[in-house]
């Protein structure tokens, strides 16, 4: 399959397993979708049958409530079964609401409190450099998460140290839980932050996967200096009634209108969901 169509594919996933969870991210796991595309199936130096391998890259998604879209992944990689994709946030599940390193294999760190993945990451980063081990570390930022002051000292720490082997990729959809980023702290002049904190930036349309390749096949950007790509993206993307608003945050479609909207934008049989369309 090409990359466009496992997009498809996992965007019609993703929806259909927050179905059967009665809830879920939908819209934050639909703005990164091709950001996980792109590193799964063309960046990511890792193998399922050797995950333990120290010279494994890393990838920490830092936004953990994506963690539908990370499941959808795994699975088609085949790190964990397809058939248990169903079971997402439902009682004795491995899959919960947010990912668990001990419990799903293939997931690098457990998530759901923002503000951690990238600490976490350049901590790896920096044992990487003192081991002279030549993995990458990749972690997947929200714009919201970037409000942590957390993620500001692992960017001074980062550059400090010199780590030109930690990417942090910014889900930049303007958007957090109930409102825009930039109503609720501006996180502006973002680039120019970046860059003062000693990062080489990189804006891309996140939702180009030309343009997310290319920039992720030049990391790192500028050798002793850590790299950060800024993704634009749109939240909810995929599905025309959630893109760009806040209110879908969390929720899953609830009425038959939106049902029928939803599976017919991302090309879903509705046999797939027999109860809510009998
Ligand atoms: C430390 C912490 N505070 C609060 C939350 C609750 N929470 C879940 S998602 C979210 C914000 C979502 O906005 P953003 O970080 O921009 O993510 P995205 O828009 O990509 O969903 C919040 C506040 C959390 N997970 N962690």
């Amino acid at each position: 399959m090409d990359l466009e169509s496992i997009v498809k594919e996992i965007r019609k996933k993703v929806l259909i397993m927050c179905y059967h969870a009665g809830g879920g991210h939908v819209a934050p796991s639909f703005s990164c979708v091709e950001l996980l595309i792109a590193l799964y199936f063309k960046i990511l130096r890792i193998d399922k049958n050797n995950y333990n391998n120290d010279d494994r890259d890393r990838f920490i998604l830092s936004k953990g409530h994506a963690s539908a879209l990370l499941y959808a992944i795994l699975a088609e990689k085949g790190f964990i079964d397809k058939n248990i994709l169903n079971t997402f946030c439902q009682k004795d599940s491995i899959l919960g609401g947010h990912p668990e390193k001990h419990l799903v294999h293939g997931v690098e760190m457990s998530t759901g409190s923002l503000g951690h993945g990238l600490s976490y990451g350049a901590g790896i980063a920096l044992a990487g450099k003192i081991n002279k081990k030549s993995y990458r570390v990749f972690a997947l930022l929200s714009d919201g998460e970037c409000q942590e002051g957390s993620v500001w000292e692992a960017a001074l720490f980062a550059s400090h140290h010199k780590l030109d082997h930690l990417i942090a990729i910014v889900d930049h959809n303007k958007l957090q839980s109930l409102d825009k980023v930039d109503n609720i702290l501006t996180l502006n002049p973002f680039v120019e932050k970046w860059q003062s904190f000693g990062w080489e930036v990189r804006e891309i349309n996140g939702h180009n996967m030309k343009e997310i390749i290319d920039v992720l096949e030049k990391i790192p950007f500028s050798k002793n200096k850590p790299s950060v790509v800024i993704a634009h993206t749109i939240k909810g993307k995929g599905v025309s009634f959630m893109e760009n608003n806040p209110i879908w945050h969390y929720r899953i479609p609830h009425t038959k209108e939106e049902w029928e909207i939803a599976c017919k934008e991302l090309g879903i049989d509705k046999s797939e969901f027999r109860e809510v369309f009998k």
